[in-house]
């Protein structure tokens, strides 16, 4: 009799880790040409070299001074392509993007993702400031559903610099802009100096409230079942 008892304790405690662990596990939101590489540019080259518009693929601009290079010794020393590849300053591949230094620019990207509730949004990518060129360049990172401010992070890069920054969001039971489609906004804030950005990635987990209710649930549940 006891032995019936456990088994299905057990096997309603494995089925809750099993919902646990999918449910704690972070989940990539798609966000188009995340890291830059499309194109594949030689090295030290710029995309659309020469033309007053630049272009980024899966992105848009607010002004027309965003575009894709692939940096060289020059910006970011060691970042001049080798073969083998060794461990350059680039946060990932070979390319970046820029936002030159005319006021007002900026990039940003409609996701397919809409905004849920009881979760938690983290916006993470890497800043650098060109080594090549004096001043400091101020960053901000945004992350948007509709015209909503979910999350932000700024910063202040020097010479040659690259950090790596997070926003967060929690959403909590409910939200006005709930289904709105989520967007990224990254601007140039400030300084004298040209902005690049690699590697933009969104990773969304239930909120922590959410879980404790669940855990408790799952607590009870079993407790229920070995009584
Ligand atoms: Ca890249
Ligand atoms: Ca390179
Ligand atoms: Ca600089």
């Amino acid at each position: 009799m006891i032995s019936s008892k456990i088994g299905p304790s057990l096997s309603v405690l494995l089925m809750c880790s099993f919902l646990f662990v999918v449910r704690i596990e972070a989940a990539s939101i798609y966000i188009e040409n995340a890291s830059f590489e499309e194109p594949l540019l030689p090295d030290h080259v710029v995309s659309d070299a020469n033309t007053v518009s630049f272009t980024i693929p899966g992105w848009s601009a607010f002004g027309n001074r965003e575009g894709i290079y692939n940096p060289s010794d020059i910006q970011f020393a060691g970042a001049s392509d080798q073969d083998p590849d060794l461990d350059t300053p680039i946060p990932d591949g070979k390319n970046v993007a820029f936002i030159e230094t005319s006021p007002g620019t900026g990039i940003y990207q409609v996701l397919g993702a809409t905004l849920q509730t009881n979760v938690e949004y983290t916006l993470t990518a890497s800043f650098g400031d060109r080594a090549d060129r004096t001043g400091l360049v101020e960053y901000r990172m945004q992350l948007f559903a509709g015209n909503t401010e979910l999350a932000i992070a700024t910063g202040t890069l020097v010479d040659g610099q690259w950090v790596t920054d997070q926003a967060v969001a929690s959403i909590g039971s409910s939200h006005p802009e709930t289904g709105q489609p989520l967007r990224i906004e990254i601007w140039r804030a400030a300084g004298s100096d040209q902005l690049a950005i690699d590697l933009v990635k969104l990773e969304v987990v239930p909120e922590p409230t959410g879980l404790l209710i669940a855990l408790t649930g799952f607590a009870s549940l079993l407790l229920w079942q070995v009584r």
